[in-house]
């Protein structure tokens, strides 16, 4: 147990600089909010370069949101849901239209939802 725990820490000691200096090298950046009051993001459509994009979503509401990246049916990844405060998620992303949006339930019906445009 203590000999594989020691390889854990090695290993993610070793991964986290490759990890970082990779997202010095061209990772999009996009930046989703949801305001104090109301069941939506702020933006409506967003843009990032095909490759690795990092979402950034900054819930400024006490309701719990989250964000799921999905192409058609398929989710390709979601952030933590949070209530006040910040979570990201990094996808890889080739060009094409996605759509966003929150699944806490009731909330992309009620319109929680946008379209990321990946060129
Ligand atoms: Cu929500």
């Amino acid at each position: 147990m203590r000999k594989f725990m020691l390889v854990a820490v090695v290993l993610a000691a070793s991964v986290l600089p490759v990890a970082s200096s990779a997202s010095a090298a061209g990772v999009s950046v996009v930046h989703l909010s949801a305001p104090v009051s109301g069941l939506r993001y702020d933006q409506k459509t967003v843009h990032a370069h095909a490759g690795k994009v990092e979402i950034i979503f900054l819930n400024r509401s006490a309701i719990k949101h989250n964000v799921n990246i999905e192409s058609g049916e398929h989710e390709l990844g979601h952030t933590r849901t949070v209530s006040r405060g910040t979570v990201k998620v990094t996808v890889t992303l080739k060009a094409g239209k996605y759509n966003y949006y929150c699944s806490v339930p009731g909330h992309e019906d009620a319109g929680m939802h946008g379209t990321l445009i990946v060129s």
